[in-house]
């Protein structure tokens, strides 16, 4: 490969950092800075400087395993693929098409998710794909395209924070999950701007707020509807811009009006004189933002939850003007592209629905099938890996650790060893892995090149920068060679620029259009934001669209649609017998299930293992002391981890991240209650208690 620098992106969270990879005279690569990049201008987190420890094959898979006799052991990449084709066949004769599942994962590139997309419609014929952005970002994606018709994270760039007046941050720690951001926050303070920060815990967060409130888990709903009241009653709705850009006023204000301040406090704890300041600080500005992440979307009414946020931008009239609106802080890699183009269940290239004929016709003609070959919507991802040994038999798993993941997961766990076949592609051996039939290693970020949408809805090229070790191959290969196997020859390129040059005409004319779009454009012009339509000449390319909504919403009649919502309680809320409520979320130094950073020394050293945050009230009810294990039980499952004890978080609730497995896993707990919209299960709230342990 090249000799000098390449630049590219982080391989880890949303943000898509910029960073240059620089060859290392023992052939490995280095990460050095890119300050070009306008998004984090050369800083980077641990996880990102550190992130080529994972390229290096004495932590990662570089043959193909199968199972034989119980265990896991190395194959030929023929004899793997062989099986795997074995097992889907007979699968789909035996059960039909849709006994064959299929899983895949915000993190893979564009063209992966795209690809799998298209294999699981076109090859496997089945309708039961799904992928973990529905445990991510899905109730912010449903709570958008209700109310603006169109679901991009944030529909501005970051760096219109700094100059906007007020931001309401809800539910996200970006100071730990996205630490280069933070820059966009403090610049905003510098400004005379202010930053309110909502979330149960003082996180690093909550420390750079001008006001931090402390809401009980799983009340956004009743907090936004209270500080809707007030803006109601103190006279501060924007009549002008409701009537002239919204629909939908008179039943939200409505509904608002019963969610008096009194009432919002006892719900949420959140006092109501920190309610009215709230609503000052975000009304007295020009203009204001709200974004909200996992604290207030991981609901079983994530939905309706950010539609009550949404409500207070357009009572306001603070969206779809400059330097405001409401977005969506997505996570992971490919947390936007990767909810584009194909792997959710009831969707196709270019945010098209499954279930539109215009939209079945327009991609069957680009796959060139017929478009009554194309199955419908499929179960979302907690009902399909609930389904897992029953309706369906057989699951390639491509992009995802669902193991340590998934809600309630001991009993995912379960399910899965009850598949009849399970083949998984990855990078390193993961729990879920583990539990395979088949294991594919593949390539990854720096040793291939392919395309990822950043939480902005910036299309951007991640560069290839060194030559894979012997014996991986791509997710692409993978998908081409079962393919073939499975009797499909033709479709299916491996390279990701041929994918892309498809991907592109699939997407023509659909909400999320990248049809002018080149990978010459992306590495020029150091990413091209979507909706981005093909033009008749390159003279007149199309520049992108960094700023949404700035005329009218993409709904049918250009306008903003309020939600008519109300206050209501968690799937499960505290009693005499699990009278603490558990919250979960993430550490810096920790990605996700683990599965990549658990594997990096320094990260190791920084975040060695689970624990359980908890307010010293709660611990000396316990008798418990710093670092003491202590037992946190719910309905689903038994954790056990050491006590972290801070008077930063409510004594009402317990925190633990949930990037281990094995006692301390966080998600044996979890309630896998769902949303009724966008099928989001409570990963931010359910019922324990919390007992000492060995006393
Ligand atoms: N270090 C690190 N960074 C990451 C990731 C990672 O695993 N590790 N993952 C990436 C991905 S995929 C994602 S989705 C993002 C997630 O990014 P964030 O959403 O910032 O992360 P979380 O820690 O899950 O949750 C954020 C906060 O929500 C709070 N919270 C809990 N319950 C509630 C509630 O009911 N209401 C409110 N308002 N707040 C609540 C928690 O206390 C927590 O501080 O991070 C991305 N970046
Ligand atoms: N309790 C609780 N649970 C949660 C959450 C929470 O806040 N609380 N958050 C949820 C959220 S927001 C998310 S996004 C999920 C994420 O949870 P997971 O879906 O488990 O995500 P990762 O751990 O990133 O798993 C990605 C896997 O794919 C592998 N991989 C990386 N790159 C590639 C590639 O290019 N190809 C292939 N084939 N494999 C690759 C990695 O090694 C890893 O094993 O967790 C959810 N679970
Ligand atoms: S903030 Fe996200 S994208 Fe940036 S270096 Fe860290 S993990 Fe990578
Ligand atoms: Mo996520």
């Amino acid at each position: 490969m090249q000799n000098s620098a390449t630049p590219t992106h982080c391989p880890y969270c949303a943000l898509q950092c910029g960073m240059n990879l620089t060859p290392v005279p023992d052939g490995g690569v280095a990460v050095t800075e890119r300050a070009d990049f306008p998004v984090n201008r050369g800083a980077l987190c641990g996880k990102g400087r550190t992130a080529p420890a994972v390229l290096s094959s004495s932590v990662r898979l570089t043959s193909p395993l199968v199972r034989s006799g119980g265990t896991l052991v190395p194959a030929t990449w023929d004899e793997a693929l062989d099986r795997i084709a074995e097992g889907l066949l007979r699968t789909r004769a035996e059960h039909g098409p849709d006994a064959c599942g299929v899983f895949g994962g915000g993190g893979l590139t564009n063209e992966k998710a795209y690809t799998l997309g298209k294999f699981a419609r076109v090859v496997l014929g089945t309708s039961q794909i799904d992928y973990n952005g529905r445990f991510c970002m899905s109730s912010a994606a449903a709570g958008g395209i209700k109310a603006f018709g169109l679901d991009r994270g944030l529909p501005f760039p970051l760096e219109d924070i700094p100059r906007t007046g007020c931001v309401i941050l809800v539910g996200s720690n970006l100071a730990e999950t996205m630490p280069p951001s933070l820059r966009f926050f403090t610049e905003l303070k510098e400004n005379g701007g202010t930053l309110i920060v909502v979330d149960p815990r003082r996180t690093k967060t909550a420390d750079q707020a001008d006001l931090h409130l402390m809401p009980r888990p799983g009340t956004d709903l009743a907090l936004a509807l209270g500080l809707l009241h007030l803006i109601v009653a103190e006279g501060r709705v924007d009549e002008a811009y409701v009537t002239e850009r919204t629909a939908g006023w008179e039943e939200a204000r409505a509904a608002a009006m019963a969610h008096w301040p009194e009432y919002v406090e006892r719900i949420t704890g959140v006092p109501v004189p920190q309610l009215r300041e709230a609503v000052r600080m975000f009304c007295e500005p020009e203009a204001a933002m709200v974004l909200t992440a996992r604290g207030p979307e991981q609901q079983s009414k994530g939905t309706d939850t950010v539609g009550a946020w949404i409500n207070l931008c357009l009572a306001t009239g603070r969206a779809g003007k400059p330097l405001s609106g409401y977005g969506c802080l997505t996570g992971q890699g490919n947390g936007q592209g990767g909810r584009e183009h194909g792997q959710k269940a009831d969707q196709l290239p270019g945010y098209r629905k499954l279930d539109d004929p215009a939209a079945r016709r327009h991609v069957a003609e680009v796959w060139g099938v017929d478009p009554d070959s194309l199955p419908g919507p499929g179960r979302s991802a907690y009902e399909l890996l609930d389904a897992l040994g029953t309706d369906i038999r057989s699951l390639l798993l491509m992009g995802s650790n669902p193991v340590v993941s998934a809600p309630r997961a001991a009993h995912i766990e379960e399910r899965i060893k009850s598949l009849d076949f399970l083949a998984v592609c990855d990078v390193v051996l993961s729990e879920t892995a583990a539990l395979a039939d088949v294991v594919l290693p593949v390539t990854q970020w720096a040793e291939e090149t392919g395309t990822t949408t950043n939480l902005e809805g910036r299309v951007l090229l991640r560069r290839q920068a060194i030559t894979p070790p012997e014996g991986v191959r791509s997710d692409l290969e993978v998908l081409r060679e079962l393919a073939d196997r499975l009797g499909v020859e033709k479709g299916f390129p491996t390279d990701p620029e041929e994918v892309f040059e498809e991907l592109r005409r699939a997407s023509a004319g659909g909400v999320a259009d990248y049809s002018g779009i080149t990978y010459r454009r992306l590495a020029e012009e150091n990413g091209v934001f979507w909706p981005c339509p093909a033009q008749d000449s390159d003279s007149d390319a199309h520049p992108g669209t960094p700023r949404l909504f700035l005329d009218r919403f993409a709904t049918d009649d250009g306008r903003a649609r309020f939600a008519p919502v109300s206050h209501r309680p968690s799937a499960e809320e505290p009693d005499d017998e699990y009278p603490v409520l558990l919250t979960t979320g993430r550490v810096v130094a920790q990605y996700q299930s683990g599965a990549q950073t658990r594997r990096v020394d320094e990260l190791n050293a920084a975040a060695p293992g689970p624990f359980v945050e908890l307010h010293p009230r709660l611990a000396a009810r316990l008798g418990a002391a710093e670092g003491d294990p202590v037992a946190v039980v719910s309905r689903r499952g038994r954790a056990v981890a050491p006590a972290r004890i801070t008077t930063g978080i409510r004594p009402d609730t317990v925190f633990m991240p949930f990037h281990w497995p094995g006692e301390g896993r966080a998600n044996t707990l979890t309630n896998p209650a769902l949303d009724p919209t966008s099928r989001m299960p409570e990963f931010k709230t359910c019922a324990v208690r919390v007992e000492a342990v060995g006393s």
